[in-house]
């Protein structure tokens, strides 16, 4: 199976306070690090862009003082061991803070093909969760102020490898298998300029 390239935006949950932000999608998630007391202060998640770790911006917690960091429970990080272990399901609750006030993010709860990491913060209010069946979590968007106030997720369907995956695939390892082949050649009858790297080596006649 391999990830599609249309994404679905799913949510958000939560309240209308703060300003949105937006994540975007990407090839997967490697960790999500949080701070949260009686509601979810912020969130920041670190993605996957073609096998690189990407930080993402931290949402939320513009009141988040020392105080705050210190009183939030552990683990605030959770860290998955990407590629096998995927995003599978975000749950959470949320509820005003003050009375009168527009809901905040009071949890989060996630499930991944491997596990459950929570819930984080305080599980009161109504309740969401999105259990992704066929597909993956890729990427978070929400809005946000002193606390997180909603959240919402982009969701990349699994689809069966076809055919044109699999020539792609073997493209790139074909590639990589005549580049090596071309360093050991190198190698063996050329061992100076090897050692001189490929500047030398692009000035071979
Ligand atoms: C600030 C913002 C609000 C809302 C809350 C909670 C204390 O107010 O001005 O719009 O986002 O934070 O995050």
């Amino acid at each position: 199976m391999v990830l599609s390239k249309k994404l679905m935006k799913v949510g958000p949950w939560g309240g209308t306070g703060g300003h949105p932000w937006d994540d975007g999608g990407h090839s997967g998630i490697r960790s999500i690090t949080m701070s949260y007391d009686r509601c979810m202060e912020s969130i920041s998640v670190e993605y996957d862009r073609d096998g690189l770790a990407v930080p993402g911006e931290r949402h939320g917690g513009a009141a988040a003082s020392h105080t705050t960091q210190a009183r939030s429970r552990s683990p605030p990080s959770i860290k998955l061991s990407y590629p096998g272990e995927y995003l599978t399901t975000v749950s959470g609750h949320y509820a005003p803070i003050a009375h009168g006030g527009s809901p905040v993010i009071r949890s989060l709860a996630f499930r991944t093909n491997q596990r459950a990491y929570g819930p984080f913060g305080a599980a009161e209010g109504t309740p969401f969760s999105f259990p992704v069946e066929g597909g993956v979590i890729v990427g978070f968007c929400g809005r946000s102020g002193w606390q997180l106030d909603a959240v919402g997720l982009y969701v990349a369907p699994l689809r069966p490898e076809t055919m044109y995956d699999r020539v792609q695939k073997l493209g790139l390892t074909a590639y990589r298998a005549v580049w090596q082949r071309i360093g050991s050649q190198q190698q063996q009858h050329d061992p100076v300029k090897q050692l001189n790297g490929n500047a030398q080596i692009t000035h071979k006649t």
